[in-house]
């Protein structure tokens, strides 16, 4: 359905007044969404349940519809063959798969001050998946895409309302699309899990979240760019309500640390004993490959290489590094910074967004050695 305006309409995102701590709305989003565990880190693909998790609504009922056999992809628009596709239909075509790292792009939200209020993520909403799918340029070209045809626009099966739009969730990507743009409907050699989109997702590799639409149901070619909330309203990066900002795309660089030694279960303050200490974790830029990873033991003083290895059969995923460090009795700030071969790093104080969309500030972990 077209989306619709109710009351409160064209409400701004809500930023937290100083010192406001997080609210009730913020704790319900963020007991239904999930962060990826860092230790999870470790593994290059991310087990699909440890996988973040992010849904604007709630989870539509596909799976019904696939046991009904009512399910369907349709594809119209500025095109010459209008399709339907079913599963069936979809998974016979032939698939590619593409080991993504996905990462949401509120994902640092909630360490800005002030503070937007939506999903109030730490560091946490990042995850790699093995995606499989049909290749979206195989199913344009199959409906042949018309000249005047200037924009694909994707609606998933969800359903809400946001600051005063009811709306399906919908965002739009820009023709032709990149040849590795695709519609999955396999994760990690399954079939997707029902908070990943299922039966079938857009996946965008290198660009932040938002744009890799869940539960996919409907692809139009339109012949002006889409204005919808999702694009138009939401995922801008803005200074003010009226600024109209910049849209949100590619992934910024980031380097995390999967925190070493034991966490204390309240404070979550890493505790080692003192030694040698390995460092591992992972880092991910959607403008290329990660050149360089540095470490810092003392808050950002000094800081040294890592060892950094390099993207790989796997141009869209994270790449692992480590670091020694020799942990010595007292407290100490550990702080990892990724800089990306097209020269981008991270910032040591963060520039603010009222979204607070593409925060990439380094991160910081406390660790008490004793
Ligand atoms: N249909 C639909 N697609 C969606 C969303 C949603 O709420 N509805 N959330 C988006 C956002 S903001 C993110 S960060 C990613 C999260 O994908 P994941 O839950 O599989 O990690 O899905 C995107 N696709
Ligand atoms: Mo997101």
């Amino acid at each position: 359905m077209q989306e619709r305006s109710r009351d409160g309409v064209g409400a701004p995102s809500r930023v937290a007044a100083a010192g406001e701590g997080i609210g009730q709305d913020e704790l319900a989003l963020a007991a239904r969404n999930h962060g990826l565990p860092l230790e999870a880190m470790r593994y290059e693909v991310t087990p699909a349940g440890l996988h973040y998790v992010l849904v604007h609504y709630d989870i539509p009922d596909t799976l019904t519809e696939v046991e009904s056999d009512t399910w369907r992809l349709t594809v119209h628009g500025h095109l010459r063959i209008p399709l339907r596709l079913g599963l069936r239909e979809l998974r016979a075509l032939p698939a590619v798969t593409r080991r993504v790292t996905m990462e949401c792009a509120g994902n640092g939200r909630a360490r800005l001050s002030p503070r937007p209020v939506s999903q109030p993520w730490l560091v946490e909403a990042v995850g790699t998946a093995d995606w499989t799918g049909v290749p979206l340029r195989t199913v344009l070209a199959e409906a042949g895409v018309a000249a005047d045809a200037v924009e694909a626009v994707f609606t998933g099966a969800d359903h809400g309302v946001e600051r005063g739009v009811e709306q399906d969730y919908r965002r739009s990507l820009p023709l032709p699309v990149d040849a590795d743009v695709l519609l999955a409907h396999t994760m990690n050699g399954g079939p997707l899990p029902p908070q990943h989109g299922y039966p079938l997702r857009l996946v965008v590799p290198g660009w932040y979240g938002m744009a890799h639409v869940k539960w996919l149901r409907d692809i139009e070619l339109v012949d002006a760019p889409f204005r919808g909330f999702q694009q138009a309203v939401a995922y801008r990066y803005r200074q003010s309500p009226e600024d109209p900002g910049d849209p949100v795309t590619r992934i910024a660089p980031r380097a995390l640390l999967i925190p070493p030694g034991f966490p204390d279960f309240m404070s979550r303050t890493r505790v080692v004993h003192p030694g040698p200490v390995r460092l591992r974790g992972r880092a991910w830029s959607g403008y290329g490959a990660v050149v360089r990873v540095e470490f810092s033991s003392d808050g950002g003083r000094g800081w040294a290489d890592a060892e950094l290895r390099p993207r790989g059969a796997h141009p869209y995923a994270w790449q692992g590094w480590h670091a020694d460090w020799t942990a010595t009795p007292g407290s100490h700030t550990l702080l990892v910074r990724a800089t990306d071969g097209s020269g981008r790093t991270q910032p040591l104080e963060q520039p603010w967004n009222r979204g607070g969309f593409g925060n990439n500030l380094v991160q910081s972990v406390p660790v008490v050695c004793c």
